[in-house]
């Protein structure tokens, strides 16, 4: 463990650290953001009648478009000559959202990024390869500042470029490396399209995240690159890569969430109430330590549940994989869908990359889906065989007719970080 006397904390003495920096923030914020200030007189609420994590749900929830509203610097809560850094997210309408982060919150962002790559199998004096993007996107310098702090030398790749990856990854020999999900499945296709075998790789352990994957991706990497893989999970409102992390021995049983410095809860996605432990909801988390933009209560949109594991080597609570978004669901003719489900589709299917995406659109005033998605290099020449095989599937499986259309390799549009954005609704 990475700071055992932090990760194994009796609950009971967690629970009265996150009680004391809770009250702590809840002042703090009150006094220094506008916009705190007028939620809570609005519903009659001071910072005295928060004494507790219990009573958290008397506190109004924040969300995204709180923070476009207050674009770019308005809801923070220092002063700009404290802020050292400011990262942004791309969203996929309109301003992007802007974070800051003072000394304190990168040492607090650099000591959980740490905890969770020694977590994930890494230790000091080994090499991190980071194929996160670096820029305005948190990935590539969060893991950076991480693993610094662990006492590892980064090999700084940043996203794309993939031959120059593959070369890295042979010869400068990391024995960690880690980038989003969709992308190790790049690199493990592309190493094997080579006739590269990866077990003269030096990587044992990839940290994947920043968008949603399954077991069947998991299997696909750790086979292909011949590692053992974990789920980083994190969001730049809160701090970004390194909110949760699961541990390599644990694999399969759910992400400790580092609670003594983010606070989460499942509500409900219709009625905002709290849910007992172990049901599924809209995940939302309050900073409890964070300076520059401190949240209270923010709606992810991200679907899981959370609970505690008695079998656990730590004492943290854990959160399950990230089924979806809740502004993600897509109501198709009257059905549900998360485009999750298509994925596990495709990834059935030997030919086709998990590069894909879903248009969604209206024709003839009916809903229409067409998915996308790139074939692996080098795949079968029958593409009218592998489309209709697709198509079948998705039918059978999920219950939806949709519309087929198989893409080279990298010909879909990426975005920040070299994440794919899933859902084009044009509706
Ligand atoms: O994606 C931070 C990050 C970087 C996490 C590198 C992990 C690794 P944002 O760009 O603000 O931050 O996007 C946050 O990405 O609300 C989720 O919807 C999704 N996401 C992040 N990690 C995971 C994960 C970074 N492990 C949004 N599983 C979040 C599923 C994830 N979804």
């Amino acid at each position: 463990m990475y700071n055992p006397s932090i990760e194994n904390l009796p609950l009971d003495q967690l629970r009265a650290l996150q009680n004391k920096r809770l009250v702590t923030l809840v002042n703090r914020v009150y006094k220094n953001v506008p916009f705190y200030q007028n939620q809570f007189d609005n519903i009659g609420l001071h910072p005295s009648d928060i004494q507790s994590v219990d009573d958290l749900h008397k506190i109004p929830f924040t969300q995204k478009s709180d923070l476009r509203d207050h674009y770019p610097y308005g809801l923070f809560a220092k002063p700009m000559d404290k802020i050292l850094r400011i990262h942004a997210s791309s969203g996929t309408t309109g301003k992007p959202t802007v974070v800051g982060y003072t000394k304190n919150d990168l040492d607090v962002f650099d000591e959980v990024v740490a905890r969770s790559l020694y977590c994930a199998g890494a230790r000091p004096g080994m090499k991190l390869h980071n194929a996160y993007g670096y820029g305005l996107f948190t990935g590539g310098l969060g893991m950076h500042g991480g693993a610094t702090k662990l006492g590892m030398a980064v090999i700084p790749v940043s996203g794309g470029m993939t031959e120059r990856q593959l070369t890295i990854l042979q010869d400068f020999r990391p024995e960690v490396i880690c980038c989003t999900p969709s992308y190790a499945q790049t690199l493990a296709q592309a190493f094997a399209a080579k006739g590269i075998d990866t077990a003269d790789l030096s990587a044992r352990y990839a940290i994947l995240g920043a968008e949603p994957w399954t077991e069947a991706i998991r299997k696909e990497v750790e086979t292909g690159l011949r590692v053992k893989a974990t789920n980083i999970y994190g969001l730049s409102e809160i701090i970004g890569p390194g909110v949760s992390q699961e541990d390599v021995d644990e694999r399969g049983s759910g992400s400790y969430i580092w609670e003594d410095h983010f606070y989460p809860e499942v509500v409900d996605k219709d009625s905002g109430k709290v849910l007992p432990y172990g049901e599924e909801g809209v995940l939302v988390f309050t900073t409890l330590t964070k300076e520059a933009l401190p949240i209270l209560r923010y709606r992810t949109n991200d679907i899981c549940s959370i609970n505690y594991d008695a079998n656990a080597r730590r004492t943290h609570i854990k959160m399950s994989s990230i089924k979806g978004r809740s502004d993600d669901m897509l109501i198709i003719r009257g059905v549900n869908l998360f485009y999750t489900q298509v994925e596990e589709v495709i990834n059935d299917l030997a030919s086709l990359s998990a590069n894909y995406r879903l248009i969604v659109d209206k024709k003839r005033s009916m809903d229409s889906v067409t998915v996308e998605v790139e074939l692996v290099p080098g795949a079968s020449v029958d593409h009218s065989a592998i489309a209709a095989e697709l198509k079948h599937k998705i039918k059978n499986s999920i219950g939806i007719s949709m519309d087929i259309e198989l893409k080279e390799p990298m010909t879909i549009p990426r975005s920040q970080g070299g994440k794919l954005s899933r859902i084009v609704d044009l509706r």
